[in-house]
């Protein structure tokens, strides 16, 4: 990366933490080549950079703009809500599906009970500022949360867990992967069809260590990312 290169980047990214927001257009390639003494191409290979890492988005024709900010997911067992919080987003569902249905081999095996017990399945639309952020398909044993879904699903679930049934999750199991959203899916998350979307599958353990909940979440591809800090063994 040359200097100049570095201090477009620099002044782009400034621009964007301290004056601009989600959707404002940025200066353009001229305006910065002048004001920053470089040359368009310069200007041009370090826009190309941020919009590959997502910071900002050209419209052909009309410029860059801002993206929205992305919600990265780290190593602590957190709730939607807790993380929509945490950035100052109001955390909202919409119910989908609230049914009981027979564990089948895969749910059974995540969950350590016997194919054939029952679960509850309860499917939603996860909001943040009334926008679409994810879906999310959560698996629990009946047996675990009786008369769940009798109650408002709409809020947080770890809460209504904690507060109805003295459940608290301690650990989970996570495995995130890439994958591709059905027209339905799509729509429901306000995305063209066969989005490019992050998914997340989790089985969480309560403090007694009994899996509670098997849960797969797809999230919008352009509004998340996940962070993991690794440490080295000595
Ligand atoms: C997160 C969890 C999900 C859990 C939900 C509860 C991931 C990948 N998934 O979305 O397993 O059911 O939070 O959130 O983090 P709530 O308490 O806001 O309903």
């Amino acid at each position: 990366m040359t200097t100049k290169h570095a201090s477009v980047r620099e002044f782009v990214v400034e621009q964007i933490e301290l004056h601009l927001g989600a959707h404002d257009r940025l200066p353009t390639e001229r305006e910065l080549s002048d004001r920053l003494g470089v040359s368009r191409l310069t200007v041009r290979r370090a826009i190309q950079e941020l919009e590959g890492e997502g910071l900002v988005y050209r419209i052909q024709g009309s410029g860059t703009y801002v993206a929205e900010p992305r919600i990265r997911k780290g190593t602590e067992l957190t709730s939607f809500s807790a993380d929509m919080r945490a950035r100052g987003l109001t955390p909202g569902a919409r119910l989908l599906t609230a049914e009981t249905v027979i564990a089948g081999a895969d749910q059974s095996w995540r969950l350590s009970v016997s194919p054939g017990t029952e679960l509850h399945h309860i499917s939603r639309l996860r909001l943040a500022n009334s926008q679409p952020m994810c879906l999310e398909d959560v698996w629990l044993v009946a047996a675990h949360t009786p008369e769940l879904l009798s109650h408002n699903l709409e809020g947080s679930l770890y809460d209504l867990l904690t507060q109805k049934y003295r459940i608290v999750v301690d650990r989970a199991e996570q495995e995130t992967r890439a994958t591709v959203l059905d027209t339905d899916e799509a729509a429901l998350l306000g995305v063209p069809p066969y989005s490019a979307a992050l998914q997340v599958e989790r089985v969480t353990s309560d403090v007694r260590g009994r899996p509670i909940e098997y849960a797969r979440s797809r999230y919008r591809g352009d509004r998340y990312s996940s962070i993991t800090t690794l440490t080295r063994q000595t």
